[in-house]
């Protein structure tokens, strides 16, 4: 737990979110802002800053988020139509939050992926 951390606040409970998934090891919450009809970020409970760090100090915590985020996927109702898992990581890719999240989008066609 890092307290200057704004993930690590939503996994404690000191900071609201709109939690959809819950585990030991992941938390599943509503982006503030979302960019499709679904937006989900999925974190692991412990700090990591990028899927990089991640999955270098723990596979298996990589793996839950991955885990997770297909649970939310099917209980979303997004398999049939498709969605996107993405981990924005670092400065190029506009990561603005540095706990690991991936943020599940679909539920409407998303258009080329790099536009
Ligand atoms: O994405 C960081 C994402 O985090 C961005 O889509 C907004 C979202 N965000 C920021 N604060 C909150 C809170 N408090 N609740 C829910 N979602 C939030 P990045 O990949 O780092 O650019």
């Amino acid at each position: 737990m890092d307290n200057s951390c704004l993930f690590c606040r939503i996994v404690s409970g000191e900071i609201p979110a709109t939690v959809v998934h819950r585990t030991d090891t992941t938390v599943a919450f509503r982006d503030l802002d979302p960019k499709a009809p679904t937006h989900v970020l999925v974190i692991p409970v412990e700090h990591h800053a990028d899927v990089v760090a991640l999955a270098t100090a723990n596979p298996s915590a990589a793996a839950d988020v991955l885990a997770t985020a297909a649970a939310v996927a099917q209980a979303e109702g997004l398999t049939e139509g498709g969605f996107r898992v993405i981990f924005n990581t670092g400065r190029y890719a506009g990561q603005e939050v540095f706990h690991v999240h991936a943020h599940v989008v679909g539920g409407a066609p998303l258009g080329p992926m790099l536009a």
